[in-house]
């Protein structure tokens, strides 16, 4: 497949104001009209002929200016159409079958219903059509079918017409004022029923809102609404950003390959981010579907209203957006909290891909398939970078640069250049050299030693980005820092300050120290950038026990536990050392287990030890089997030397009745962090206690907390509480996925072996992305599993991939990664994972999209 380049961008050739669709709906044959008016683009070179993008189609008629032509040709998926004048109608007839739609992209079929996906490039699959994103129409659409199957028509817009036809059939028309990129375009018809209620914008506006389920479905989406309506208000206040149709409708589908799609006026999302009861969701589902359905939402400005110009821009609406839906879910969650899950997130996927052979800059180069291309690069790193502009800006600034940028761009395709611009125009900031992080890829390195003379404190900060596949050398970037010196004595300090490091090295002199101060540094996460500095085990201490920024407080505490674990699992340590480190983390964590002052949800957050994954990317050479085994003895050591406390905080937390307030959220969380902890060291009693958990559940974060404890050894409270669990949730497909993924990524010694059984299980199938993602993207986020010295857990996952690519090349290519780290692997387990990647890539027939990720793993 050619590689395409940012650079190679050229305007199209040709207008299309409006388009009409008609559309004769089946399961099997749906046939597609188009009808595309047609305009020469004055800003672009001209041409005789127009491409119209297509892919596995096959024109049934073409005409133009309404007679029948046939001097068209095909090239690859394309349609090529000579137009001689300056203006034409094109129509074209499609046939196409969504049953046998098994990529999830166009339209297909979900559970006896049609639905679409389009972005990227899934327009290009129902009809031709120029299927870039710097076209913009106005929609007009005609659906007809039978009303007994499609009792529900919907598409974007507002809805103009409908009626009943011959036969049991009807139709509906449907209009969509806003001019539109075809990856925006959907279509929804099925036996389908809404909850329904109002919202009031600022200028008195009534909009009507529909969450569109299943009719067993309904009562699990008052959760889904009522975060619609907290998201309308929170993006006029927040970002003055009103909505601008007469109805929002939200539509749930079982078989989706991503979260949700942002479609105009009519929202596409995958059933687990819309359903939620207590009895079938965790709290965590909970906040998910909250932060992704304020996502979708905040599309509407951010990606519909302003589009990208093309695929390279990407993060311009997606990292601009996920900003926007994490700064929503601090004001509803709470800043501090939501901040430490959101780095945990960065760290553990974003910063592994940055330093791996798939790193890429947020906005990329060049690529093969844009699929490929929704990243957490572009997503959450796209984030991160938009969140230093309002750190280096302050709030009331930065909302000046996106208004300016709204006001600028609205109804244009724009680039990320345009984004700076008006963030530099509107909120006065100069991002000349600020523009190097949308460039270079690679997580910075920043080295800070404090030293200290007589009553001065110095500071040295060092920076360097390393190389990534393409950019070999790389310049300095701007980085904003927060940081504060505390006073060792009275544990405050003079104030946070912002310090930016704006090249290779900077030194900052602080006066009135008669003692070396404590540093707080990068607080509240303000640069994404990885910190190097020699503390002494103190310091960390201090931090996680007294830091006033939550966020510095727990990193203190992941550093101590980091810097243990990895010392541990690398060059090793005496016996002297390994004591020493364990008890400054015990010290650490009793403050956090016995503090008053903090709320259970932060409590909680200080007591998650750092992930497998991100302590192997802190070793430049990883041995995830000694990882593993470093970790858990930590865990039991500690399970050992404070068991009273942590039982203490298990009963505490079990008194407390379920609701969905802040404080009974936090109990739940650390009751089963507490859980966890204790079976490190003491797993028969554990047992007993997460067993009591389960059977007192009477909300699926309590039952499902203990059943990840119980699903990690081997016991008949295990077994017995694994049926139960099947048994009480068989017929709801979300709850079902869950039960896979326990199994999936437990400590069970045979997790392996529970992975092949499940992949035989009459409820596992290859056709359903969250199916496959619940079973294998939890095995492979399990390393005692994956990682197995004998090389089977790789094996399994490239079984599965070459399996997966031709049902749903897109699903199977988002295996690669975890392959792709082989590099940073010790010998044996590296040339286990290649030989994977390898036999993958001497597959005949893969698709475009896993053979770029295999290639550029292997590359
Ligand atoms: N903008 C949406 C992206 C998306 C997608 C991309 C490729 C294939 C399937 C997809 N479904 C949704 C989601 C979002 O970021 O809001
Ligand atoms: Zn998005």
């Amino acid at each position: 497949p050619p590689l395409i380049r940012r650079e190679d961008y050229r305007p199209f050739p040709w207008l299309v104001p409006e388009i009409a669709l008609d559309f004769d709906l089946g399961l099997e044959a749906t046939k597609v009209t188009a009808t595309l008016t047609v305009a020469r683009n004055a800003r672009a070179d001209t041409s005789q002929v127009i491409r119209l993008n297509g892919d596995g189609l096959q024109p049934l008629s073409v005409a133009v200016d309404g007679e029948l032509v046939n001097d068209w040709t095909m090239d690859g998926g394309d349609l090529m159409l000579p137009l001689p004048g300056e203006a034409h109608e094109v129509a074209i007839v499609t046939e196409i079958d969504p049953s046998a739609n098994s990529q999830l992209m166009g339209l297909y079929a979900s559970n006896g219903m049609l639905c679409t996906q389009c972005e990227a490039e899934g327009f290009r699959r129902i009809t031709f059509f120029p299927d870039r994103p710097d076209v913009l129409s106005i929609y007009r659409v005609r659906m007809e079918g039978p009303k007994a199957q499609f009792p529900i028509l919907l598409s974007n817009g507002n809805k103009i017409a409908e009626g009943e036809g011959e036969g049991g059939r009807h139709w509906a028309e449907w209009h969509d004022p806003w001019p539109k990129p075809s990856y925006l375009f959907a279509l929804v018809a099925g036996d389908l029923v809404a909850r329904s209620d109002s919202f009031t914008t600022m200028s008195g506006r009534e909009v009507a809102l529909n969450v569109w389920v299943r009719a067993e479905d309904l009562p699990r989406t008052g959760h889904a609404m009522e975060s619609l309506k907290k998201s309308m208000k929170w993006d006029e206040e927040v970002f003055g950003r009103e909505y601008d149709l007469d109805l929002f409708n939200i539509v749930a589908v079982g078989d989706f390959n991503m979260g949700a799609m942002e479609n105009k006026g009519l929202n596409v999302f995958n059933t687990k981010y819309v359903l939620a009861d207590p009895e079938t969701a965790t709290d965590g589902d909970f906040d998910a579907i909250e932060g992704v359905i304020a996502h979708e939402y905040f599309h509407n400005w951010s990606g519909n209203r302003v589009t990208c110009r093309d695929w390279f821009q990407l993060s311009l609406k997606e990292g601009f957006t996920v900003l926007r839906d994490q700064l929503f879910s601090q004001d509803m969650q709470g800043e501090a909290v939501k901040r430490i899950e959101d780095v945990r997130v960065l760290r553990s996927v974003q910063f592994p891909e940055d330093s791996g052979p798939l790193a890429h800059p947020i906005r990329p180069d060049s690529f093969r398939e844009i699929s490929n291309f929704y990243t957490a690069t572009i997503y959450n790193k796209g984030a991160e970078v938009i969140r230093m502009m309002r750190t280096m800006a302050g709030p009331a600034a930065f909302r000046q640069g996106t208004d300016l940028y709204f006001e600028r761009h609205d109804g244009e395709a724009a680039t990320c250049e345009d984004f700076v611009r008006a963030m530099e125009d509107g909120a006065g900031l100069d991002l000349t050299k600020f523009r190097l992080w949308y460039s270079q890829a690679g997580t910075p390195k920043v080295s800070a030693d404090l030293s200290h003379e007589g009553e001065v404190a110095t500071l040295t900060l060092r920076q360097q980005v390393p190389p990534t596949p393409g950019q070999p050398a790389k310049h300095p970037m701007p980085v904003p820092l927060k940081l504060a010196l505390f006073d060792r004595e009275t544990g405050t300090h003079r104030g946070e300050q912002l310090v930016m490091l704006d090249g290779a090295e900077k030194t900052i002199a602080f006066e009135g120290f008669a003692q070396p101060p404590v540093l707080s540094i990068n607080r509240s996460f303000s640069a994404p950038v990885s910190i190097e500095r020699h503390v002494p085990r103190e310091d960390l201490v201090f931090l996680a026990a007294r830091d006033d920024d939550a966020f510095a407080r727990s990193e203190a505490m992941q550093e101590l536990v980091v810097g243990h674990l990895v010392a541990a699992a690398g060059e090793g340590l005496d016996e002297n050392e390994r004591s020493e480190g364990r008890a400054a983390i015990r010290e650490a964590l009793t403050a956090i287990l016995v503090d008053p002052g903090l709320d259970d949800l932060m409590r909680g957050e200080l007591m998650v030890l750092p992930g497998e994954t991100y302590l192997a990317e802190q070793m430049l050479i990883a041995d995830p089997g000694r990882i593993h085994a470093e970790r858990e003895s930590l865990k039991a050591w500690l399970a050992g030397e404070l068991g009273r406390e942590l039982r203490d905080i298990h009963a505490r937390a079990s008194s407390v009745p379920y609701s969905l307030d802040r404080a009974a959220r936090g109990a739940r969380k650390v009751k089963t962090l507490a859980l966890s902890l204790l079976a490190a060291g003491d797993p028969e009693r554990t047992a007993d206690l997460a067993a009591g958990q389960y059977d007192a559940a009477d909300n699926m974060t309590d039952r499902q907390g203990a059943l990840m404890v119980l699903a990690g050894f081997p016991s008949a409270a295990r077994t017995d509480r694994l049926i139960d669990f099947y048994r009480r949730y068989r017929e709801n497909p979300l709850v079902i996925d869950k039960w896979f993924s326990l199994q999936a990524m437990s400590l069970h010694p045979d997790a392996i072996e529970h992975v092949k059984a499940l992949r035989q299980h009459e409820d596992f199938t290859l056709r359903n992305p969250n199916r496959v993602r619940a079973l294998y993207m939890a095995f492979a986020g399990n390393p005692h599993a994956f990682h197995a010295a004998s090389g089977e857990g790789y094996r399994m996952i490239a079984d599965m991939i070459l399996e997966l690519d031709p049902i749903n090349s897109q699903t199977a290519a988002r295996f690669v990664s975890p392959l792709g780290r082989w590099r940073r692997m010790e010998p044996g387990r590296a040339a286990l994972m290649r030989g994977e990647l390898e036999r993958i890539a001497a597959a005949t027939g893969l698709s475009r999209d896993t053979r770029e990720q295999v290639t550029r793993s292997l590359g």
